[in-house]
């Protein structure tokens, strides 16, 4: 459907004659701009073309953000838009009463969060969900909106408070580029991607001045740290310490200029390697020493070395392997940087030790050339992901306000997007399972909830269908059997693993599940799963051992002995081993999807306890080239989070929810036929539906008493209320203030 026009690709869509394109033509007539419709709602007719025509023509000129009723379609610019992101426009944001007359921005939606947790009689936490496939440019909003909440929150601190609450916001602002640095890398789908889920909360107190923040991460895609796919890299952190170390530190992290590492591919190509200074700037404003950082570095320095020990075949079963000859400098140099002793690192990586029997004996069993290429990737793995851990846990220390101080908080969701490459694994298994239960958020939040509601309130509403998710998410991990409920059972088996094995235990126990089926001409054990945004094919080889993530106990033990006082933190000596599936430790095993799944249903919980505001990123083209509009690629996003259902919702459902209470107390005044009414003595329905609902019902004589009332005082309001005046009904929803 992709044509070449004057060298340009467009789209063949058939925009130009079609019949939707003269009914929008009569609808707007000759002259009107579809690019000047700032909300997806006002397109009529609602279809899948017209909404896309929509965001095409704002996007030719440079409109990069669309309302879509209760959503903000966000289009990725792929160039600098400086002036959509300055200060001062954040200011207008903040300052201007009628969000509404202002141009859909994430600064919209930003203040809009902030002014509710102002607005509602009892203050309720937000989140701002931001989802979108890779590259789509979540990481980016969540960061322009976090500079955002900075710079608005500060203009409400008084004279004394403004320095501390301006050193707690560098602080927070701190955290990114710190953790780009550690969790972001270059992938074949976004040059700086997020390989770990992140939830960050800012705090407020009453006079809604940011007084902290905290971090909660998900799964850092470790395996990265000891395998790169083609053409994609390493943790960003490893290029810049490469490329931005200064000649002494060379000296001393054994860097030398030019050095080629096998962990470390495409380091032609400059990235990021300009940001090591920002990096270390952060970090030392986040309270980690210089000499702390130095230990950091030497820590990542030893594993680029270690990744660099190459082992040869030993002669037979009872030998051990050795490393190879060009090799053997890198393990001088790995014990060197981790502090740890070069026999006991050879030792440890060569040779596996299995206590046995009553008398609990200790044999030695050399490792094959694969197994200790196995035990070198553990190793550089576990102390990445510790690492990690570590500097997440220390960025809390540092920016996380006492309890006391803070009273509610703004959430910030940006976890990895949607992913789909030539080969998926038990990493792309999470992710997408994430992105589900995000978009399961939505369909439950939303499209569902919304509806039902109207049926519940006996409001003339005719269904509007969607796509639910629900199906492939009960192939992921619903019970008592799925995807993950079967692959933790290979490992709870603790027998060697067979794929083949596993891919008809998948087909003959899941196959009633439609999501699911397999590419029968792939040479490789797979399935695939239509994910709402698209089928992905999941390799089966290899998921069960990346699911144990088992960590020999040999090589904690190892790293436990370490002089490096960081090293030392991060594996301390009486630490209980972990998941040892070698059969000595009788701890049960907790599998990635089990961990993974438990830590979702946490974040699910805390979203739902909050009242969410929902961007979704597009991704215009999939090269990240500025002022290219593919409209299939962008169609299929649409179309994969239920933009045009939640258009369709959105226009014909009702804008204005207010709580009793809430409204009656802003209008009361208005009244003139009516005395004055004392305050209702009994609550009314909750103004939050997730905190103490009253679970009060209104009472048929209630309702007709408030039917009147609201009536009465809608009156009184101008003609843009008219669709509230004409369906007072509405009002009498048990819900949040949204407007
Ligand atoms: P992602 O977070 O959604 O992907 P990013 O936020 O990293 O995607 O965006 C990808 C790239 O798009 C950025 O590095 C910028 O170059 C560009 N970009 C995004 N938004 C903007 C904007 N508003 N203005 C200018 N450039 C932008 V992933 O983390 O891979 O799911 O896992
Ligand atoms: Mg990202």
């Amino acid at each position: 459907m992709l044509q070449q026009v004057n060298g340009q690709e467009t789209s063949s869509l058939p925009y130009g004659n079609d019949p939707l394109s003269k009914d929008l033509q009569v609808f707007l007539g000759s002259d009107f701009q579809l690019a000047e419709l700032d909300d997806l709602t006002k397109v009529n007719p609602v279809t899948p073309a017209t909404v896309l025509k929509c965001l095409q023509e704002r996007y030719q000129v440079d409109v990069f953000y669309t309302n879509a009723g209760c959503t903000l379609v966000a289009l990725n610019p792929f160039k600098p838009v400086p002036y959509l992101y300055c200060p001062e426009l954040m200011r207008d944001y903040h300052t201007t009463p009628q969000l509404q007359k202002l141009k859909p921005h994430i600064f919209t939606v930003g203040e809009q969060s902030y002014r509710n947790v102002k607005s509602l009689l009892e203050p309720v936490d937000q989140s701002i969900i931001v989802s979108g496939e890779s590259g789509a440019g979540k990481t980016w909003t969540s960061r322009c909106l976090m500079k955002f909440y900075a710079t608005v929150a500060n203009s409400s601190a008084s004279q004394e408070t403004h320095k501390t609450v301006e050193r707690i916001e560098k602080r927070v602002l701190d955290s990114n580029p710190v953790m780009e640095a550690f969790g972001n890398a270059c992938t074949l789908r976004n040059s700086n991607s997020s390989r770990f889920g992140k939830y960050i909360q800012l705090q407020l107190n009453r006079a809604q001045q940011m007084t902290g923040a905290s971090v909660q991460t998900y799964l850092l895609e470790k395996t990265r740290v000891a395998y790169q796919a083609p053409l994609e890299r390493n943790f960003h952190i490893f290029y810049q310490i490469t490329k931005g170390a200064s000649s002494s530190e060379r000296l001393e992290w054994h860097l030398p200029e030019g050095a080629t590492f096998h962990w470390l591919p495409n380091s032609e190509r400059t990235l990021e390697e300009d940001c090591f200074e920002v990096t270390k700037d952060a970090m030392l404003h986040l309270g980690i020493d210089h000499s702390t950082q130095n230990n950091i570095f030497k820590i990542l320095s030893g594993l680029l070395h270690l990744g660099n020990i190459h082992f040869d075949d030993s002669e037979d079963e009872s030998q051990v392997c050795q490393p190879q000859e060009d090799a053997k400098c890198f393990v001088t140099t790995t014990a060197s940087l981790l502090r740890i002793p070069k026999e006991e690192l050879l030792e440890t990586l060569r040779v596996r030790t299995i206590t046995a029997g009553k008398q609990q004996q200790v044999f030695r069993k050399p490792c094959c050339r694969a197994d200790c290429e196995t035990r070198r990737d553990c190793l550089a793995k576990v102390t990445y992901a510790r690492l990690f851990d570590w500097l997440v846990s220390v960025i809390n220390g540092s920016i996380c306000a006492e309890p006391s101080t803070w009273t509610t908080f703004i959430g910030l969701l940006d976890v990895y997007g949607f992913e789909c490459f030539p080969n998926n694994n038990l990493e792309q298994l999470c992710i997408n399972y994430a992105n589900e239960k995000l978009q399961q958020h939505f369909v439950a939040h939303y499209l569902r909830a919304q509806q039902e509601e109207y049926a519940a309130e006996g409001l003339e509403w005719s269904f509007i269908s969607y796509q639910d998710n629900q199906s492939c998410l009960d192939l992921i991990e619903g019970s008592p059997v799925s995807i993950f409920s079967l692959i933790n059972e290979e490992c709870r088996l603790n027998r060697p693993s067979n794929a083949t094995q596993l891919q008809t235990r998948i087909e003959s126990t899941l196959s009633s599940n439609a999501s699911l089926s397999r590419n029968k001409f792939s040479k490789d054990t797979n399935f695939i799963i239509a994910h709402y945004a698209g089928p992905v094919q999941y390799q089966i080889e290899g998921m069960v051992e990346k699911n144990k993530d088992p960590v020999p106990p040999e090589l904690t033990r190892l790293l436990q002995h370490s002089q490096d006082s960081l090293l030392q933190k991060l594996f301390p000596s009486q630490e209980k081993e972990p998941n040892d599936l070698s059969g000595q430790s009788r701890a049960p095993v907790v599998t990635v999807v089990s961990k993974f799944k438990s830590s979702l249903e946490q974040l699910m919980q805390v979203l739902h306890s909050t009242t969410p505001h929902y961007i979704r990123c597009i991704k215009p083209n999939s090269h990240g080239h500025a002022q290219r509009f593919q409209a299939e690629e962008v169609l299929s996003q649409l179309e994969a989070c239920g933009i045009v259902e939640t258009v369709h919702i959105s226009a014909a459902g009702f804008p204005i929810r207010v709580s009793f209470q809430s409204f009656l107390e802003r209008y009361d005044l208005l009244r003139k036929s009516h005395p004055p009414q004392p305050r209702p003595s009994s609550r009314l329905p909750s103004s939050s539906p997730t905190k103490e609902h009253s679970g009060q019902q209104a009472t048929p004589e209630k309702d007709t008493v408030l039917h009147a009332l609201i009536r009465d005082i809608l009156l009184t309001l101008p003609p843009t209320a008219a669709t509230v005046r004409d369906h007072p009904e509405a009002m009498l929803a048990p819900r949040p203030v949204h407007c």
